[in-house]
């Protein structure tokens, strides 16, 4: 051991100067001091502290130091306050909950918590900070933003694989974030019909392992229930949801949530719903003492739907136990979070609100990946907010990219930076392809048109440039220098894709995104060859250019077919990559150049024009952005999971580029009894009308048919006497050319 010893002295002297820079912490520390000088990492180390501290940060210590953690050599003090190994530093650790302090200095190495938590934290910014064979002498202070950061896993469609949740406990240790919801929509034993019961045995296993992996991350596994679709205000209901906690605290469950968002009816009674939550808070959480605050989220649970006059908020305000936390999505259900409104929903609910952040969701908009910067939210909500938690894609590892930066948001929103973070995601999660991720990323971040009108940017640095180079195309002239810009962006979205499609570093996220690879790669190549066409044209090589426009043509259809084939959902079926801008100036480029061709050489070529053969009218508020999925056949409205409310008068047309025969319409709006508010008409020529008469199948849908004269309009309308409120389930029309 002696000779161990000197080696590892002389090592000591061989000091390497470490900038700030070099000190990438995630998420970013509150306060750090760089000396500039560093050791190399010493080859023995000697423990003190490991009985009493908190035995998940010592397990992660054993494991990052391997052999060269014993009873000899440098020492690593390691504790909480008040813990024999840190007692010197007592004065140095934050007082915050899971604050930690952390030193290195050529004399010794200290890693002290505030608490658990704070030391476990400390374990992991003293391992991010081994750089290149040596560690560099700082002091760090550092405690979080926000008390409850994470994850709810609350979206609607295929719920995350087992597997992939473990993925995303480790990630979120590593990340420092405390707290991963489980709601998933589509889980039958979260929410209706199986809420009541308890797991089956092999789901049962499976959750008690997540909380064993959420537990040794240091994350607080809390598992949701959603009763309130079909739950009635009896003791046996109550007795039920109790029965069903019971059940999920012996599988290890310490933390739980109660969901009554997304329902109408007897369940979203405020006053029923606050019965039963003191309850559970009374008998359930109150008298465990190991489980954490019993989190709420509301029935109105963002602005956009509080009605003042439902009382509902104020009941939640005044007679909910004030240790009950609130879950809000801010100002509407997909919102960006301002202190001004965190501020307004503290005012009625009389307490901080937790954030459930809408954000990188994408159940509204399934053809689309949100891999975009976190931004937009206020950096100085920390003190209005109890907690924070995002609300993923089904997509989980795709996810961690948002998940990343708001796990650093959350932490230290000062010094919250959304590019640098965003781009140390892509580091963290990529990081033997980061160019090719950064491209991906880049063109695939916005969400399109889509019903609740929350979009993100795209293509930030291209667009300016595609902009002002289609101006300069159409007035006739061609910047050179934009033209190679475009060129060389399309070249890296074709290398992009390719990389990525065979990289093997995250098998399960390219597994995710193949279907987006091929659509990406499809752009890629569609935007070279359009600018091949353009440059052909103006030479005027007409073999050439037509070559190149038959392969564009080729390609669109491959992409069709991509449509067809990939993530064939019900709601938005499809793969769609980059269309904010990419896929607008690939059509731009291709019509101004066959116009130009067209008229130079007295062809008639046809254009390619995203045309659709039928659009949607409507004076109904909540329908007017609504997506129509129209096939050769047939077209479908996207269905909307939100009450729709229907005033009198209100209608839905559809209207055809030309006459058609409809064989068949199906309505359904989930609605018990007849539609006798509403009536299904047929016109060939919007003026004259013919009602359609419908009829109800078993399973309530209401199915019109008519093998009549071709017509142009189809329309739904109220014409009853009041406001209807009705689910979108189908909207259905079958033509046929
Ligand atoms: F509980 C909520 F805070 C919440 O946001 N609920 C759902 C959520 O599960 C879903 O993933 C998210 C995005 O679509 O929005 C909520 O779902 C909705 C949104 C609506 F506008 C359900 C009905 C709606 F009308």
């Amino acid at each position: 051991m002696k000779k161990v010893l000197v080696f590892f002295v002389c090592l000591l002297l061989i000091q390497v100067r470490v900038m700030a820079q070099d000190i990438q912490v995630q998420p970013s520390p509150r306060q750090v001091n760089v000396t500039g000088k560093s050791m190399a990492i010493p080859v023995a180390f000697r423990l003190v502290g490991e009985q009493e501290a908190n035995p998940h940060a010592i397990t992660l210590l054993k494991q990052s130091l391997g052999d060269r953690l014993g009873t000899e050599g440098f020492p690593l003090y390691v504790g909480e306050k008040g813990g024999r190994g840190v007692r010197g530093v007592k004065r140095l650790i934050p007082d915050h909950p899971e604050g930690y302090y952390l030193s290195i200095t050529d004399k010794a190495i200290m890693l002290a918590g505030n608490d658990e938590r704070g030391t476990y934290y400390a374990v992991r910014t003293f391992m991010q900070l081994f750089h290149e064979g040596h560690l560099p002498f700082v002091e760090i202070q550092d405690y979080p933003d926000v008390r409850f950061r994470g994850v709810v896993e609350g979206f609607y469609g295929t719920p995350w694989s087992h597997e992939a949740r473990l993925r995303q406990l480790r990630f979120y240790g590593e990340n420092k974030l405390n707290t991963y919801i489980y709601g998933p929509k589509d889980d039958p034993y979260h929410s209706s019909p199986n809420w009541r019961k308890p797991y089956p045995v092999k789901e049962a296993a499976r959750l008690a392992e997540l909380v064993k992996v959420a537990d040794e991350n240091e994350v607080d596994f809390v598992w949701a229930i959603h009763p309130g679709l079909d739950i009635r205000w009896e003791t046996s209901d109550r007795d039920s949801l109790m029965a069903k906690f019971e059940h999920m605290y012996d599988l290890g469950v310490r933390s739980f949530a109660v969901f009554f968002d997304d329902i109408s009816g007897e369940g979203a009674k405020a006053d029923r719903q606050v019965e039963l939550l003191n309850y559970i808070d009374d008998h359930f959480v109150q008298v465990k003492p190991d489980v954490t605050p019993l989190i709420v989220c509301p029935t109105e649970y963002n602005k956009g739907w509080v009605r003042p006059e439902s009382g509902y908020l104020a009941t939640i305000g005044e007679k909910l136990n004030p240790s009950v936390e609130v879950m809000w999505t801010g100002d509407r259900v997909i919102s960006e979070i301002t202190k001004e409104g965190v501020e307004w929903i503290r005012e009625q609910i009389k307490r901080p609100s937790y954030i459930w952040w809408n954000f990188p969701v994408s159940d509204y908009v399934r053809d689309h990946l949100l891999l975009g910067e976190v931004y937009g939210n206020g950096k100085d909500i920390a003190g209005s907010i109890s907690g924070f938690v995002a609300n993923p894609m089904e997509w989980a590892e795709a996810s961690k990219l948002a998940i990343y930066c708001v796990a650093d948001y959350t932490w230290n929103m000062q010094s919250y930076d959304r590019f640098r973070s965003w781009h140390r995601a892509i580091r963290a999660i990529m990081p033997e392809n980061v160019e090719a991720f950064t491209v991906f990323a880049r063109h695939n971040s916005d969400l399109g048109e889509n019903v609740h009108r929350f979009r993100r940017e795209e293509s930030v640095e291209i667009q300016p440039v595609a902009e002002r180079f289609m101006k300069g195309y159409r007035e006739g002239h061609c910047d050179e220098r934009d033209f190679l810009a475009l060129q060389d962006e399309f070249e890296r979205v074709a290398e992009a894709a390719d990389l990525l499609l065979i990289d093997r570093e995250n098998e399960a996220l390219i597994e995710e995104i193949t279907p987006w690879l091929h659509q990406f790669k499809i752009l890629g190549d569609a935007g070279q060859e359009v600018l091949a066409m353009l440059k052909a044209g103006e030479r005027g090589d007409r073999e050439l250019f037509l070559r190149k426009y038959n392969h564009v043509k080729a390609l669109r259809k491959r992409s069709y077919e991509l449509e067809r084939q990939f993530n064939q959902n019900p709601y938005q079926p499809g793969v769609k990559t980059g269309t904010t801008v990419l896929q607008p100036l690939v059509l731009d480029v291709f019509t101004e150049a066959t116009e130009r061709f067209n008229r130079q050489n007295g062809t008639d070529l046809p254009l390619l024009a995203d045309y659709s053969p039928c659009k949607l009218t409507t004076n109904v508020p909540q329908l007017e952005s609504l997506p129509l999925q129209v096939y050769p056949n047939r077209v479908h409205l996207t269905p909307l999971l939100e009450v729709v409310k229907w005033p009198v008068g209100g209608y839905l047309q559809l209207e055809f580029d030309d006459a058609y025969r409809i064989p068949g319409t199906r309505l359904n709006f989930d609605v018990k009894g007849d539609l006798s508010w509403g009536v299904m008409e047929v016109s060939a020529d919007g003026e004259t009308w013919q009602t359609v008469a419908l009829t109800r199948d078993t399973r309530g849908r209401l199915n019109g048919k008519w093998e009549d004269a071709p017509v142009k309009f189809v329309r739904f309308t109220n014409t009853g006497e009041g406001e209807q409120q009705v689910y979108l389930r189908e909207f259905y029309v079958v033509f046929s050319l």
